[in-house]
């Protein structure tokens, strides 16, 4: 009976470290052991930019670690793609959903069906407009307004002191999208006080590095005319693989990027660092894709009920021509 009584015991003890083993992701594993297993539905806008492919890593990477199941959809650029994910995360009765809203409008009819149903909404990197309030809980990501103060206020600084006009070119990240909308608000308010400073051609390369690269040459071969007294003296894109793809159309016609044009920039991906440290980029306002893990303590807030805030901003930085180039980070993406 004795042997009997010691080896039930032994049973319940190992079954017991098996529960904390399997639930010991990092976490708080006595939080994780005893709750069932939160269930997030993700819906990624798409895979255009690197920091995109970045942000959907990072995500995956922090439900892990947090012990948090999830069900990711890529909507491959379709608004109609992610509303449809929504559907089956509410279909599916996740506790939270999380989305990076391709654009800003059109989420009231789905963002109201998730609310009748009680699932709380995270929106993740870009916002939405609406006239309905309550429709998510919390926006976590960047100050996209700041961001472009912060490009243009390089500029103004960049050209102290130099007479004559500066023409600029923007590159404008998709139309309707909350980074392109707040990136040029921001810029334009950083230099529209100063004369000197022209927008002279402005379209949208979609925040892809091939529709940057087929903008910027349709650009050069419409407006630039060195011989007729038309330069463009600075590029200012609103995603670094744009202003990849710019470059790479300058240089095919002889221009230097960094050097005959300015150019400015935001994320701070790798490409645009390497670019700074070889001479052909002159800003780079940083935009950071990792907000994996601060999400999955708001989808565990809001899974147990609790209060959180209704917009969490990302710290950011900017890094320049003027900057020590020993001093620029290592970007795995
Ligand atoms: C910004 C993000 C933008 C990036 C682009 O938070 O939404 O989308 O700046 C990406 O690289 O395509």
């Amino acid at each position: 009976m004795k042997k009997i009584a010691l080896l039930s015991a032994a049973v319940t003890m190992i079954s017991f470290a098996l529960i904390f083993i399997a639930y010991d992701d990092g976490g708080d594993p006595l939080e994780n052991a005893f709750e069932n297993k939160i269930v997030l539905g993700f819906a990624q806008l798409g895979a255009e930019s690197e920091w995109r492919t970045a942000s959907s890593q990072n995500v995956m990477d922090a439900a892990v670690k947090y012990g948090i199941e999830l069900m990711f959809e890529n909507a491959q650029q379709k608004q109609e793609n992610q509303i449809k994910a929504i559907r089956s995360f509410i279909a599916h009765r996740v506790d939270v959903i999380a989305f990076s809203p391709v654009v800003e409008t059109g989420w009231d009819n789905v963002l109201i069906e998730a609310k009748s149903e009680n699932i709380p909404v995270i929106l993740v990197d870009r916002k939405i407009q609406s006239e309905h309030q309550g429709l998510y809980a919390s926006f976590l990501g960047s100050d996209f307004e700041e961001e472009g103060r912060r490009a243009g206020a390089w500029l103004v600084k960049k050209f102290a002191g130099v007479s004559g006009g500066v023409s600029i070119v923007e590159l404008r990240g998709t139309d309707g999208a909350s980074p392109a909308h707040g990136r040029a608000l921001g810029f334009r308010q950083a230099v529209s006080s100063d004369a000197r400073f022209r927008i002279v051609r402005s379209m949208s390369g979609d925040f892809m590095r091939s529709k940057g690269r087929e903008t910027m040459a349709q650009i050069l071969e419409e407006y630039y005319s060195p011989e007729e007294g038309r330069v463009i003296d600075v590029v200012f894109a609103h995603n670094d693989d744009m202003a990849i793809g710019a470059m790479e159309a300058m240089e095919k016609i002889g221009v230097a990027p960094g050097r005959d044009v300015v150019m400015i920039s935001i994320d701070a991906q790798r490409s645009a660092l390497e670019a700074l440290r070889q001479g052909r980029m002159n800003c780079v306002v940083e935009c950071t894709p990792y907000i994996g893990e601060r999400l999955m303590e708001l989808v565990r807030d809001l899974a147990a009920g609790r209060e959180v805030p209704e917009a969490v901003y990302s710290e950011e930085t900017v890094f320049t021509e003027d900057g020590d180039p020993g001093d620029l980070p290592d970007r795995p993406y």
